[in-house]
């Protein structure tokens, strides 16, 4: 190594060696593929810095067949020429040092170093090898690292007409565990986003492992307005274009705050907000959020005050206003402050004012000048208002008769007889006959049974008469056996951000912190009539107990589909794939064995023993846990579901429920 390397590089290395140290410190978790994807978003938050300071309109990622990954830009070049401080080449000095972006400029926006990561240095420390490759002033200079260290100066290797910089990192594995290959889709997912976020921005990415995929490009020109087209692709809008909103003012130090925002109704029934500061995703929305929230609702309301559509309805609520709302805001602010060091809450007060005044003026233009569009919201806006008021005169109605609370167990329950809801589940079981042997087979302590009798209520079909979802005999009956209310409590309203009174009382709604049992097993037959069942149970606990939903309540028991049996010896089996094995099995090495196998049409036709060994038994048995994470897309799964299209239901089951299988509580 050259003498060049002297105090000044000593001391930046000893920063290195602390990510090294503590890198989930610097990178997030080290054992989920957090901090090693992490690594490609520095790298690629710097050259987005570019794009966004002009300079920069292409970004390639390559996912390599050794595992590393190289990312280039078309920017300016990391500058190369000697650091006035420290004395050496300033692009060795942005490797090399924590939190050093080494710009000079006024870069009030930037995404990487101070405001969002750690800075490209940190991906240096964890890499085994970098090389780092820079076309600028008619050259093209390189330097490589190990474990962070140059291993030479920066030097020329040729001659370059153009521009840009290339990262090419192998990460040190000593650093990561579990997840240790780069994922494919969770990095087109992240740059898609990054692309649509940066509207013009072509992000390239190309995954060398596979022959599959050739590259991809992610260019999208209409920015934020393509990203909700994007998050609302399943929905049926209904208005023709994005609504675009673009607009910037002054705070009160003077400092200009910019919002870009993106909004378009569709007739979905959830409501999903993606909030961005800086191009950082703030998960858990903030000012930006409110600000934008309290405009819609007072601009429509205005506007269909002044339009005379309100007249019969009166004033609409924000959540009304938001129903099948799907919508980017995306600001830009010099000096921003969050909840937390993960930037999920934007807490800036003064944003909510800028936004707000921003969507007053830019909204109400927009009305102005397309109002049909303006008309087709209220209208489903009051549609919304409507529903929701019939689904709470229902609710109310059958409240004071006592059927939900009070009231005391349903008759059918077979209730169990531990009253710590941790340790206590319940099944729900099709049919008398499954719900018999199920009652015999279980573990009385902890597990309790309800057999529930022909189907449920479709609720899906129950939109414009609600009142008979609470009269049907099957719902009524789940509802005080689970001891926790009814319907869904809107979550934004109780945060009252928008300073309206919340209307509704906390009473009776939903509550999964009061159920009597903390799994709500689902227990329906192998077949396709078992799975209808299943899906109106699912249904039902979307729209009127989400959080059982949300917070990881509901299950899925697994049947066995066989039973293979030689002689006194017998196997279950889960699978056709399982079946053949288990035949396979039992028939080495005595080719005459006679082998039966019997198809398990229902529950009904395994007597107790069975039913607990195979399905029930905590030991033994494998649930599926439905975890759903994207509101908007359950929404319309739902609606899809409830169709009669079987090939679809599978699907469902397929993408929201996971297998658990021992779960250890
Ligand atoms: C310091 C100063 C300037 C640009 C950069 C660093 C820079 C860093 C990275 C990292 C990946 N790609 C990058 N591109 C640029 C400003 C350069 C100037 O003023 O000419």
């Amino acid at each position: 190594m050259s003498g060049s390397y002297d105090e000044g590089t000593i001391q930046v290395l000893e920063g290195l060696e602390a990510v090294r140290q503590v890198p989930g410190m610097y990178l997030g978790e080290t054992d989920n593929g957090e901090a090693l994807h992490r690594c490609i978003w520095e790298v690629v938050d710097n050259a987005v810095d570019e794009h966004l300071a002009g300079h920069n309109d292409t970004i390639e990622v390559d996912i390599c067949k050794d595992g590393s990954v190289s990312v280039r830009d078309f920017g300016r070049g990391i500058p190369v020429g000697i650091h006035p401080d420290k004395g050496i080449s300033t692009a060795t000095v942005v490797m090399t040092s924590l939190h050093a972006g080494g710009k000079f400029d006024n870069e009030a926006y930037k995404v990487s170093g101070g405001l969002h990561g750690v800075g490209v240095s940190a991906v240096n420390a964890v890499s085994e090898w970098l090389i780092m490759t820079i076309h600028r002033d008619g050259e093209i200079w390189q330097q490589e690292f190990r474990a962070g260290i140059p291993q030479y100066d920066v030097k020329s290797i040729g001659e370059s007409d153009g521009l840009g910089t290339s990262i090419h990192f192998m990460p040190d594995l000593q650093f990561f565990s579990n997840v240790t290959e780069f994922d494919y889709e969770v990095i087109n997912e992240r740059l898609r986003e990054t692309s649509f976020l940066n509207g013009g921005l072509e992000i390239i990415i190309s995954d060398k492992r596979t022959d599959d995929v050739g590259p991809v490009s992610h260019k999208y020109d209409g920015g934020i307005a393509e990203f909700v087209q994007h998050l609302g692709e399943r929905a049926t809008s209904i208005h023709s274009d994005v609504i675009r909103l673009i607009g910037s003012k002054e705070d009160s130090d003077g400092k200009l705050v910019e919002a870009d925002i993106a909004l378009l109704w569709s007739d979905a029934y959830s409501e999903k907000i993606q909030c961005y500061t800086n191009i950082i995703r703030n998960r858990d929305g903030g000012t930006h959020m409110s600000g934008l929230r309290g405009s819609l609702t007072r601009t429509l309301n205005s506007y269909g005050n002044e339009r005379g559509f309100l007249k019969k309805v009166g004033n609409l609520s924000g959540e009304d206003i938001r129903e099948g709302l799907t919508a980017v805001i995306s600001i830009k602010h010099p000096d921003p402050s969050f909840s937390s060091q993960a930037k999920d809450k934007l807490v800036t007060s003064e944003v909510q004012g800028i936004v707000e005044a921003i969507v007053n003026e830019k909204l109400g233009e927009f009305f102005e000048e397309n109002p049909t569009t303006g008309r087709a919201i209220i209208e489903k806006a009051i549609l919304s208002s409507k529903a929701r008021e019939a689904a709470r005169k229902a609710r109310d109605l059958t409240r004071r008769k006592g059927v939900l609370e009070g009231g005391g167990l349903p008759g059918k329950l077979a209730d169990c007889q531990s009253r710590d809801p941790a340790e206590c589940e319940i099944f729900i079981v099709e049919g008398d006959s499954a719900g018999g042997s199920a009652k015999t087979g279980r573990d009385r302590r902890t597990q309790a049974i309800l057999p529930l009798r022909g189907k449920i209520l479709n609720v899906e079909r129950q939109q414009k008469n609600p009142a008979k979802v609470f009269q049907n005999n099957e719902i009524q009956t789940m509802i005080r056996a689970f001891g926790a209310g009814v319907g869904n409590k809107n979550h934004d309203e109780s945060e009252n951000e928008e300073g309206e009174e919340s209307s509704e009382q906390d009473e009776g709604f939903f509550n999964p912190e009061k159920l009597r049992y903390s799994r709500l097993i689902i227990m329906t037959d192998a077949d396709v009539d078992g799975a209808h069942i299943r899906t109106l149970i699912l249904t039902f606990f979307w729209r009127y107990m989400k959080d059982a939903v949300t917070n990881g309540n509901v299950y899925i028991a697994q049947p066995p589909l066989y039973q293979v049996s030689r002689g006194r010896e017998s196997r279950y089996a889960y699978s056709d794939e399982e079946r053949d094995a288990h035949i396979t099995e039992l028939t080495e090495g005595k080719p005459n064995a006679k082998i039966t196998v019997q198809r398990y049409k229902g529950l009904g036709e395994m007597n107790p023993d069975q039913l607990w060994a195979t399905t029930m038994d905590p030991e033994e048995r494998t649930l599926l846990i439905v975890s759903i994470e994207d509101a908007i897309e359950a929404d319309n799964m739902f609606e899809i579901l409830m169709g009669e299209d079987v090939p679809s239901r599978r699907a469902f089951i397929e993408k929201y429920a996971k297998e658990v299988t021992n779960l250890d509580i």
